[in-house]
């Protein structure tokens, strides 16, 4: 990364100090140019520099911070599943099962924006090969079910909600099919697996995401598939290519477990080993060798390891699914195990407030609804979170820069951020404010930097340190206990390289959650 002299950013500094003051920030520079999104190499020559240097290069794609900014989306497996109580079925099911009595896919998409949720991803194909969508390459889909008299298109009519209903969209399709026959003739299924594919990325609009499950078993024929990998990323990036590709693809990373679990450092740079471009079963996390259930995917320790062996640096944000029920499918028997609010919070405040995307599975019932239950627990999800982010008294609080730093103006004058590490933040109320809830952001388009932070609460003329975290990324939210305070301070203690945090009401809030 390119570093600036003592000189010329104490220049800056003296300039900044005199903008501040005046109140009236100019340009001082422009932004600089972003490296370009993708992956960096590092090897065993690399000194401890070079590798910071290199970390806090790293960039996302576009596609992927629009995917980051929806934070909070709905997962949905509904299917032949469904009808038979199972979680995984065999495929030789009969279509004549699949009968929902009252499906309707506005339901879902009402229920799941209740609870603030921004985007969708339903199971278009689970294991058992059952198409909710009448595909022309198999006869075991929705066609062959009494549902709408074999007319009917589960697909299209989610799709048509979620449009309506202001939704991201996006798809799960199962590579593992049970059911179609040319599974395990390897070159043969990849074809029907493509065709399928194709289907669902040009008759339904804009896919926001593909999430393919790595689970991957012997075909009739006793042969193991092997999947063509690349051949369905090439074929979702020529079709749709805004569309993010999840788990067993490049652009997001599986948190690595089904309990809404995040590690305490979550990194969106994390360093692969070897230069091999396809995910394999062993390695569900993605596009290289990753583990993705390591308790360390990303610490500068993590990538120094890396290096010497020789690797990769890519931008590969983490996602937590998780289901509101004990099963990923509708049971009866489970109408009483949604899960408790608190502990729906506690997934929301560590995931979306801990530098991951939440993808909570809430699936329909026979009827083709989405259960009472789980609807009661959306809202109340939706209303606490309404309730608690409803106002940021830090919204028009002065802040000021403060220790040897030199800020940054964008292109039009605004300002971006501030440099030459350990920057402060101080912000001053004006009066004294009640909150237990601190909302921290970086600005990802320059990279993830921060690696330890503390936050401080002051009365004038004492600071009181109050939490210390350590990665910040697209969101921290930290819970602490309910202060009073006319100032706060965030002090960033490590950071990989210059920290940007993005400018505006977005980017630091302070907030009441009334049921703690
Ligand atoms: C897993 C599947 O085997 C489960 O049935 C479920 O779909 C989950 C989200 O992914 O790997």
């Amino acid at each position: 990364m390119k570093r600036r002299s003592r000189i010329a950013r104490n220049i800056f500094a003296a300039m900044a100090a005199v903008l501040l003051l005046s109140g009236c920030p100019k340009p001082l520079t422009v932004a600089e140019k972003k490296p370009a999104p993708g992956a960096v190499e590092i090897g065993p020559s690399d000194r401890i520099d070079v590798l910071e240097g290199k970390a806090a290069s790293v960039r996302p794609s576009e596609r992927q911070l629009r995917w980051q900014a929806l934070e909070f989306q709905a997962f949905v497996h509904f299917g032949m599943n469904t009808f038979t109580d199972r979680e995984w079925g065999e495929g030789t099911e009969d279509p004549k099962l699949f009968k929902p009595t009252d499906l309707d896919a506005g339901q879902w998409v009402e229920a799941v924006k209740a609870a603030g949720i921004r985007g969708l991803v339903v199971t278009a194909k689970h294991h058992d090969g059952f198409c909710l969508w009448p595909s022309l390459f198999t006869e075991h889909s929705v066609k062959n079910s009494p549902w709408e008299g074999g007319k009917g298109d589960v697909i299209g009519e989610v799709a048509e909600a979620c449009r309506k209903g202001g939704l991201a969209f996006g798809v799960y399709l199962s590579p593992w099919d049970r059911h179609e026959p040319s599974y395990g003739d390897s070159p043969r299924y990849n074809e029907h697996f493509k065709n399928q594919l194709r289907e669902l990325l040009t008759d339904y609009g804009e896919i926001s995401e593909v999430w393919f499950d790595g689970a991957c078993g012997e075909g009739p024929n006793g042969k193991r598939q092997v999947y063509d990998w690349a051949g369905y990323f090439a074929l979702i990036r020529k079709l749709q290519p805004r569309a993010v590709i999840s788990i067993m693809g490049p652009d997001a990373r599986w948190i690595g477990n089904e309990a809404g679990v995040t590690r305490e450092s979550e990194w969106s740079v994390v360093p692969v080993v070897g230069f091999d471009d396809l995910p394999d079963e062993k390695n569900p996390g993605g596009i290289a060798h990753l583990d993705a259930q390591a308790q360390d995917l990303g610490s500068f320790g993590r990538i120094a390891e890396v290096a010497r062996r020789g690797g990769r640096l890519i931008w590969y944000p983490g996602q937590v699914d998780v289901s509101i029920r004990p099963g990923w499918f509708y049971h009866a028997a489970e109408d009483g195990k949604v899960k408790p609010l608190d502990h729906l919070l506690e997934i929301y405040y560590t995931s979306v407030g801990g530098n991951a995307q939440l993808l909570l599975n809430i699936p329909p019932d026979k009827r083709g609804r989405i259960h009472e239950n789980d609807v009661r627990r959306l809202k109340e999800l939706g209303d606490r979170l309404k309730a608690t982010f409803a106002v940021n008294p830090a919204e028009k609080a002065k802040m000021t820069i403060t220790e040897g730093l030199w800020d940054r103006f964008d292109d039009q004058g605004r300002h971006i951020g501030a440099g030459n590490l350990p920057p402060r933040f101080t912000w001053d109320l004006g009066s004294s404010v009640r909150f237990n809830v601190v909302l921290l952001k970086e600005n990802l388009r320059w990279g993830q930097q921060v690696e330890s932070f503390a936050f401080d609460i002051g009365d004038g003329q004492d600071w009181k340190e109050i939490a210390r975290g350590t990665t910040i990324g697209w969101k921290k939210l930290l819970r602490i206990q309910t202060v009073e305070t006319a100032k706060v301070r965030v002090r960033i203690l490590r950071a990989r390289g210059e920290v940007l945090l993005p400018w505006g009401p977005d980017f630091f809030g302070l907030y009441f959650d009334p049921g703690r």
